[in-house]
């Protein structure tokens, strides 16, 4: 077992090097042990300075997360920065990799800061619904100004190191051996005499600054921070800094950290950190697995999808075909990639040269036999099972042996499309959302065939295309389209029991959804849904409720954004209430006999959001999904579920199964089967489980 903080003297410099795999948190046995080398460096006669530097890949990437929610051990990482301020001899900090949370609190408590070019340093707390609790709100700002603290901690993205150094933040940038740079570093420090500096002690930066700072901060952040507690509490934290004295703003920081800590969004926020990395393990899946290399990538269909997937290959490296037999779609759908990314260019978050490098890696054709070679082709055409075998058949033709052949179908059978080509082996989904290029979620569709190399190829695929990917098992709708069904079923049968859409959408975005059902099937189109609808009214029922509001509105060519009117009617993208809707809604209760009534905004949640709850526990149950994580991760990063819930499956255990089961069997009393409590939820609820039986 290697001591988790190794210690070594070279040349009269003491040597920390932190060996806590894979990202050197700072977990108790790693702050006691900086605190053990201090101690040692302090009293060694021999020793004139010390270096804390990460070994393997990173410096330290912040505090154990894993350790959050349980008692906490002694020494606390105050006491670590402590120490290193009492240290009566230089302290240098050497960067690499990513320094992180309570790595980077760390790294600015020392003396002096080096850092490789390649490093990253941040404040990444915001982003577990916490803020940096060891000095970093304090004394970040005292070395960049409060302004640029903000943007670091308020965001918590990393900046480059190099960035940094321009900032103040970072005092050189070492090119070659860290170690030995920081070595140098530390000799010439000693060399030169330099009286030993606290950041503490810097003040100049946040004296006499203008409260404006703040009150501007927080204005512009109020939309997208809306329901979150950390990005305020970050704030607060940073004025603190430019009020009171440093250990005042110390205390009052960590006054702010611990009501983080003690808050929902926390748990919420640190399970989803865990779930996305959980998503990416997919068991069952032989060891040594070798996904195989894309290189080259071609795409079906230059519409709006195939447009946004072609992107996500180019903004990646990898050389791509978009494919489309007819001329006028092509030259369409090049036409808007280049307006895309011109968009992006203007709005100053794509640099020129990165745009024209994309631009270079997509090239256009309407010939099945270029795109052959390809390692993989996304197949993106209309949504209908006839056009996709026949696509699939010419696919199975023209690709080389050994290609992955993915279909971004968003509720179609992969076995049925698999089964029109000779190699199932090599079929799979992979289902883009829309915007294809923005969205992170990538729902990877296992086929009954699907090979564990085909599946290993996608899976990685996500990470390289910078997307999240989850698996999910083949079934109609796969984990999220499957669990919205019930969802939009109960927000259009509210309408006839006494809401409005937009009452509807004003409480689902309370609830911290990025936007109500009916905003967004406005922005996605009524008639993607009327078509599918239609194509199997055959199916259902007779003496099953269905509410016609929405075919009514299809019927008169409302589809939405798109047609300027849907369940609302669009002043630009401004949804307005129409009181022609109001009169359609208000027929279907009368033709249904439904007597309206006052519905609250709690009951909307609840028969809203429960239906992904008891939707998603029939997924479990069926291994359509591998875990209730991959269920909320599929709803953040794919249906604008506020992350300081943590996801649906996350949310209900925080509500207690025991309770939503309740309150469905309630609905199931009222409204029928719809609302019969999946078998899993009762079983967990009635043992006092969560989702994963523990
Ligand atoms: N604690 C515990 N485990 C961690 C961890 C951490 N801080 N960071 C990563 N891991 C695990 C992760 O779960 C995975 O495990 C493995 O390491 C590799 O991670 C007081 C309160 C560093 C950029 O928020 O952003 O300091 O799945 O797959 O893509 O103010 O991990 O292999 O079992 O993500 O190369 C602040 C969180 C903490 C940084 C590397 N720090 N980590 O990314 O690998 S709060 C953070 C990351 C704090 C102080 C406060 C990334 C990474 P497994 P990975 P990666």
């Amino acid at each position: 077992m290697t001591e988790p903080v190794a210690y070594a003297v070279k040349d009269g410099i003491a040597i920390l090097t932190i060996e806590n795999p894979p990202v050197n948190a700072l977990s108790q046995g790693v702050r006691a042990g900086i605190i053990a080398g201090l101690d040692k460096a302090d009293a060694d006669a021999g020793v004139s300075a010390a270096v804390i530097i990460g070994g393997g890949r990173t410096f330290i990437a912040g505090a154990d997360i894993k350790e959050f929610g349980k008692t906490p051990l002694q020494p606390y990482l105050p006491d670590v920065l402590k120490r290193i301020e009492a240290m009566t001899k230089p302290v240098v900090a050497a960067l690499h990799g990513t320094a992180l949370g309570g790595g980077f609190e760390v790294a600015l408590t020392c003396h002096w800061r080096v850092a490789l070019e390649s490093g990253q340093v941040g404040l990444p707390e915001v982003k577990l619904g916490l803020l940096p609790g060891s000095g970093g709100t304090q004394r970040l700002p005292r070395l960049i100004g409060p302004k640029l603290a903000l943007d670091m901690i308020v965001s918590g993205n990393p900046i480059p190191a190099k960035k940094a150094a321009e900032l103040g933040a970072i005092d050189e940038i070492v090119t070659g051996d860290l170690l030995e740079g920081a070595l140098a570093y530390a000799r010439r420090v000693v060399a030169e005499q330099r009286p030993l500096r606290l950041v503490r002690d810097m003040n100049d930066k946040v004296s006499n600054v203008d409260p404006a700072v703040f009150s501007d901060y927080r204005k512009s952040i109020e939309r997208k921070a809306r329901g979150f507690l950390g990005p305020w509490r970050c704030i607060d934290a940073v004025e603190v800094a430019t009020k009171l004295p440093m250990d005042e703003g110390l205390l009052k920081e960590r006054e702010y950290f611990f009501e983080c800590m003690g808050s929902p969004q926390r748990a919420a926020q640190i399970h989803a950190f865990f779930a996305e990395r959980e998503a990416a393990k997919i068991p069952g899946l032989p060891e040594d697995v070798q996904a195989k290399p894309i290189k080259s990538a071609a795409v079906l269909g230059a519409g709006t999808m195939g447009g946004g997937i072609a992107m996500n290959f180019a903004n990646a490296g990898i050389a791509v075909k978009l494919l489309d037999v007819s001329q006028e779609a092509l030259s369409r759908g090049l036409g808007v990639i280049e307006k895309n990314y011109a968009t992006s260019v203007a709005r100053g978050s794509m640099k020129q040269e990165a745009m024209d490098r994309a631009m270079k890696l997509i090239t256009g054709t309407q010939r099945f036999e270029d795109i052959g070679d390809a390692d993989i082709v996304v197949e993106a055409v209309f949504e209908e099972m006839g056009v996709k075998k026949e696509v699939f058949g010419k696919l199975d033709k023209v690709m080389k042996q050994g290609a992955i052949l993915a279909t971004n179908t968003s509720t179609l059978d992969i076995d049925e499309i698999a089964a029109s080509t000779k190699r199932p082996q090599d079929v799979i989904g992979t289902h883009f959302f829309s915007p294809a290029n923005v969205m992170k979620l990538l729902e990877n569709v296992r086929g009954a065939k699907s090979s564990p190399e085909t599946i290993a190829t996608v899976m990685a695929m996500g990470k390289t295309l910078k997307k999240v990917a989850v698996l999910a098992g083949n079934c109609d709708g796969f984990i999220g389209n499957r669990m919205l069904h019930g969802y939009l079923r109960e927000a259009n049968f509210l309408l006839e029991e006494g809401c409005s859409p937009e009452q509807i959408d004003r409480a689902l975005e309370d609830f911290g959804l990025a936007m109500g059902p009916f905003r967004m099937s406005d922005l996605a189109g009524l008639d993607v849904g009327w078509r599918i609808r239609k194509g199997k009214a055959h199916l259902r029922p007779k003496d099953e409720r269905y509410s016609k509001v929405a075919d009514q509105l299809c019927e008169l060519g409302r589809f939405g954004q798109k047609t300027g009117a849907g369940f609302y009617k669009y002043e630009g993208r401004d949804a307005v209430p129409d009181p022609v809707v109001k009169d359609i809604i208000l027929a279907a209760s009368r033709e249904q006999g439904i007597e309206r009534r006052e519905i609250s905004d709690e009951e909307i949640v609840q028969r809203c959001m429960y239906p992904l709850v008891n939707e998603g526990a029939k997924i479990l149950e069926e291994g359509i999904a591998i875990r209730s994580g991959d269920i909320d991760i599929t709803y953040l990063f794919g249906y604008g579920f506020p992350v300081y819930r943590g996801g649906p499956m996350f949310w209900a255990e925080q509500i207690g199964l025991d309770k939503v089961l309740a309150t469905i069997r309630g609905f199931h009393k009222i409204h029928g089967k719809f609302w019969e409590p999946a078998k899993l939820l009762v079983e967990r609820a009635e043992a006092g489980k969560g989702w994963s039986g523990r």
